[in-house]
């Protein structure tokens, strides 16, 4: 079986020479930024109880899920043959799919395995009352979402440029797109958007990637599995199976789809450039890497070296995964890749990426250096070590507690039921890790949820009561769904709603820069990330105590956009300037309440 996505895979030279002149001549020139003072969490380094106390959290979570209405509960379809997919859990979307500034969420189900199209596998939609009460109203049936195969992932995005968010669905076999009808209601129209795809999708991410102002879509595989081939694993005398190791099944490659802007897209898996780089896809982040303007694509693989797909621009890409410092460890070898997100952690502006791992390894920082070129720096930063008891999938960037800065949670939880290592358990609890702006990791967990064990998959942040703080929605394996709710009571924060004009409409790919008293921060805009799962599509940045000045926004046109500081304390919507040029406007009105239930 081919497979040329190991360490020592042979790397075009032309790529080579590409992206170290890439290097050279375009790395962006950002200014360290400063950050408010930290919060009163440990030192990084300094040795830590071996329970940390709760007392000095700046916030805390707890789960709400069933009390506001979201009582899902996965059914992962575990059978005597333990076929694979049944240890991948699902992943969750966050959408506002009805236009009224309130977070809508779909969650993804697998189901009975193989699939035999009961309606107990539907994935459902929960729709935000929006009422100021928190709750959520099971719509699934009203919205018209009836597929029952078995569920991976979702990703939520406006792909047609209507202005409403529309969702991908990845599947054990043959994908879904749902088009929102603007009436509360969706139609499959994967037949004739041509996206259904093959074989075993994972994570997805849109993004308009050759810059037509329409977003294209990225689907990540995982491996080449057969129910009819499944292997036994496990102890061959007693008969006892347990889940085949990743290692036993050949690599597959990943797809791309150029949008038509006419609802249809293109496969152009071959002509872009991809197909060649075969892998073993959990997660997917797109990120300007490289700061050159066009989104590039980081996959997440289990097993073998992650992908870094530097965008050429014209719909091509070139693999520089190797060269990047990104696709392996710094132990020169591949890790067992999950869930994958890509923010500005150390304050310079540029991309960190972080990846979850499987057990016995840590999870992986990977320092922006410039110029699309990464550092790994997993174990002194202090993110890395913490995990090696853990099975890392879900994987968010947020500023927990609104102090200026990105945090990283982590939901974990194994694949096997009985894990060979010593002291490693099935049911995981998650992991918070807190950023001191600087790319430094104090791990501490916070409230309840972080105590209790569950075998998490995908998660996704939101706001989804409006109040400024971001909230964090997890799908377990065979589990109830928990929506943990953030405490706040913290620093101050300021929301936005991007809505593109030259650009896709959902302003997705933009990079907004927030300067305030304290310093700057940079955020981009993304649909699709973590595992299997899509966030909260609105911009949101924490000030602690500071007092914003301006902001700007490199949308994916190319035009950048300068403008007062909106008001804090509110979200507020930001048309891009239709002309191309560079106005000093002041702010749209907000689109959504600051509180829950004011008008
Ligand atoms: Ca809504
Ligand atoms: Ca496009
Ligand atoms: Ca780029
Ligand atoms: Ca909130």
């Amino acid at each position: 079986m081919k497979s040329r996505n190991l360490a020592g895979a042979a790397i075009p030279a032309t790529a080579l020479v590409a992206l170290l002149t890439l290097a050279v001549t375009a790395a962006p020139s950002v200014a360290t930024l400063a950050v408010p003072a930290a919060p009163s969490v440990a030192a990084p380094g300094r040795p830590k109880p071996a329970k940390a106390p709760d007392a000095p959290c700046p916030t805390f979570f707890r789960d709400v899920a069933a009390a506001r209405g979201l009582s899902f509960q996965h059914e992962r379809g575990a059978t005597p043959e333990h076929q694979l997919p049944e240890t991948m859990g699902s992943g969750v979307a966050w959408l506002d799919y009805d236009g009224d500034g309130w977070m809508d969420l779909y969650v993804v189900q697998s189901g009975p395995f193989p699939p035999n199209g009961s309606a107990r596998a539907r994935d459902r939609l929960y729709r935000n009352n929006g009422d100021g009460t928190g709750t959520f109203t099971d719509v699934t049936e009203k919205a018209g979402i009836a597929d029952t195969a078995y569920g991976m992932g979702a990703v939520a995005a406006d792909f047609d440029n209507d202005g409403r968010a529309d969702l991908f669905v990845t599947n054990f076999e043959g994908n879904i797109l749902y088009r929102n009808n603007g009436d509360g209601t969706f139609t499959d129209v994967t037949a004739k958007a041509g996206v259904r795809g093959s074989g075993w999708a994972t994570s997805a991410a849109f993004a308009d990637f050759d810059g037509d102002g329409w977003l294209d879509l990225f689907v990540v595989r995982y491996l080449d599995y057969r129910v009819e081939k499944n292997f036994f694993c496990g102890d061959v005398e007693k008969g006892t199976r347990e889940y085949c190791h990743p290692s036993l099944y050949p690599p597959i490659g990943n797809l791309l789809y150029r949008n038509n802007r006419d609802g249809t897209f293109t496969d152009v898996t071959e002509s872009s450039g991809i197909a060649g780089a075969l892998g073993k896809g959990l997660g997917v982040i797109v990120s300007d890497l490289d700061g050159d303007g066009r989104p590039d694509v980081y996959v997440a693989n289990d097993t073998t070296m992650n992908f870094v797909f530097h965008n050429l621009g014209g719909m091509r890409f070139e693999d520089v995964s190797l060269v990047s410092g990104a696709g392996l460890s710094i132990f020169g070898r591949p890790f067992g890749g999950m869930g994958v997100n890509a923010g500005d952690l150390d304050g310079d502006g540029l991309p960190d990426l972080v990846v979850a791992n499987f057990e016995a390894e840590p999870n992986s920082y990977y320092r922006n250096v410039g110029g699309g070129i990464f550092e790994d720096l997993s174990t002194p930063s202090g993110f890395g070590a913490p995990a090696f008891s853990f099975s890392g999938f879900g994987l968010n960037l947020l500023d927990v507690a609104n102090a200026g800065r990105l945090d990283a949670f982590v939901a974990n939880g194994h694949v096997l039921e009985v894990p060979h290592q010593q002291g490693v358990t099935y049911a995981e609890r998650p992991q918070l890790f807190w950023n001191d702006g600087k790319g430094r990791f104090v791990e501490r967990g916070c409230g309840e949820p972080f105590r209790k064990a569950v075998v998490s998959r995908g998660s996704a942040s939101a706001d989804f009561d409006n109040d400024g703080d971001l909230d964090i929605a997890v799908s377990n394996s065979g589990g109830p769904l928990e929506l943990l709710e953030n405490a706040g009571g913290h620093g101050g924060w300021l929301g936005l709603v991007l809505v593109g004009r030259r650009s896709n409409r959902q302003g997705v790919g933009a990079r907004v820069t927030l300067t305030t008293d304290a310093g700057r921060q940079v955020r981009e805009t993304r649909a699709g990330e973590s595992y299997l799962s899509s966030s909260d599509p609105r911009v949101h940045f924490g000030l602690g105590t500071a007092t914003p000045k301006s902001l700007e926004i490199r949308w994916p046109s190319g035009v950048v956009q300068t403008l007062p500081a909106p008001p804090a304390g509110r979200y507020t919507r930001i048309e891009e300037p239709d002309d191309g040029a560079k106005p000093e406007s002041a702010p749209a009105p907000a689109v959504s309440p600051s509180r829950p239930g004011s008008p």
